[in-house]
């Protein structure tokens, strides 16, 4: 498969503004494409554009991906528009039990059109954001892509709209090439802390930074796969064939995660000891819902790409710790950069891993 390409084509994002859409627009800003934005702001956030506006070949339109006809429309705009990375959901597990039928028509149905305009503008390639949510309370451990099937019970309308979408935009055909990548845990700077169904990660930061005990649902010994968000980024790259660095995959279904889990009491002493803070942890019930572990079996992405999560857990923890804690006392738009610059994210080191 080609490495990246002679003549930039145009990424249009859905959910720019979010927490994964603005880190995978910035670094494609960085490599020099153009980027044509779109968030209707439902839960992506203003400040995160910040840093994308610094650069002249970002374009924004606030817009919401069940328009009909919107890719064509961006297109008319924009005609050099060749590749679509499909974040924007309804991206609450909570919300979508809530309210099923807008989980519907925005997960599935948005998917769906967009997928048919990419085709019939004749996109090069469609990269959508699946969810371990897709593999509901799967026991068999790590998960593997072929696990999650038509009968698998899934616990919300979120991870079943999620599901019906991967497929979807797997099995479209060779143009767009159709790619989802099922991501686990993701975290990381920019992640919002501020919601009771916010990652537990960027919970914990915040309740450390405050000197608080961190609030453990459970006895604490369920495991997740945490992966940080500059992998996540380059897993993106790679599955849309715009990675310098690893090679494009067929189209599919692919996991994106670390292959490691970690226990959330686990992560609450390393949170605590990177913070400097003394342990100290509240109990409270378990959450309705939760599954029990959850571990990604990544080998089919890395065999077909070559990409590898190259971020140790210990730097991603430091690198969501200094944004949070520095964030505090600064401007809502310095505190939308990541210290270090945003590049920091996407060139951390090879490491042994210290997790
Ligand atoms: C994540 C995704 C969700 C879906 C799912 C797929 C996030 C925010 N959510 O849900 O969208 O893709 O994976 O399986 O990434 N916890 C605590 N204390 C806290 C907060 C959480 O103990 O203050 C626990 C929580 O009960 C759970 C674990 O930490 O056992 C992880 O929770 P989470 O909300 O970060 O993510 P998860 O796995 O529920």
């Amino acid at each position: 498969m080609s490495k990246a390409c002679h003549r930039a084509p145009s990424c249009v994002v859905t959910g720019a503004a979010g927490f994964v859409g603005s880190h995978l627009a910035e670094a494609l800003l960085k490599r020099g494409f153009e980027v044509i934005g779109i968030d209707n702001f439902f839960s992506g956030h203003r400040e995160n554009l910040v840093p994308l506006e610094a650069y002249e070949a970002f374009r924004f339109h606030q817009r919401c991906i069940t328009e009909p006809g919107l890719l064509k429309c961006i297109k008319g705009d924009h005609p050099e528009a060749a590749v679509c990375f499909h974040l924007a959901a309804v991206v609450s597990v909570p919300y979508s039990v809530e309210h099923p039928d807008e989980c519907r028509r925005v997960n599935l149905e948005a998917t769906r059109a967009l997928l048919q305009q990419a085709r019939e503008l004749r996109f090069d390639a469609f990269v959508f954001a699946g969810s371990a949510a897709e593999y509901g309370c799967e026991q068999r451990l790590p998960i593997a892509e072929r696990y999650a099937c038509d009968e698998t019970p899934r616990l919300s309308p979120y991870g079943q709209t999620k599901y019906e979408a991967s497929k979807v935009v797997a099995g479209c055909g060779s143009r767009p090439r159709g790619v989802a990548l099922r991501c686990f845990n993701i975290y990381g700077p920019r992640q919002d802390p501020n919601s009771p169904y916010s990652g537990v990660i960027s919970r914990f930061v915040k309740q450390a930074g405050e000197g608080r005990s961190l609030t453990i649902f459970g006895d604490g010994g369920q495991t997740r796969d945490f992966i940080f968000v500059g992998d996540v980024v380059a897993a993106y790259l790679a599955a849309a064939g715009l990675s310098d660095e690893y090679d494009s995959p067929p189209a599919g279904i692919y996991n994106v995660g670390c292959g490691i889990r970690v226990s959330v009491l686990e992560l609450a002493k390393i949170i605590q000891r990177l913070t400097g803070g003394e342990e100290s942890f509240k109990f409270y019930p378990e959450r309705p819902g939760d599954i029990r572990d959850s571990q990604a079996d990544i080998g089919r992405f890395c065999r077909q790409t070559g990409w590898r999560p190259r971020c140790s857990f210990e730097q991603g923890l430091n690198l969501t710790i200094n944004w949070m804690t520095g964030g505090a006392s600064m401007a809502a738009d310095q505190r939308r950069s990541v210290p270090g610059g945003a590049s920091s994210l996407f060139t951390t080191p090879q490491s042994g891993g210290d997790r």
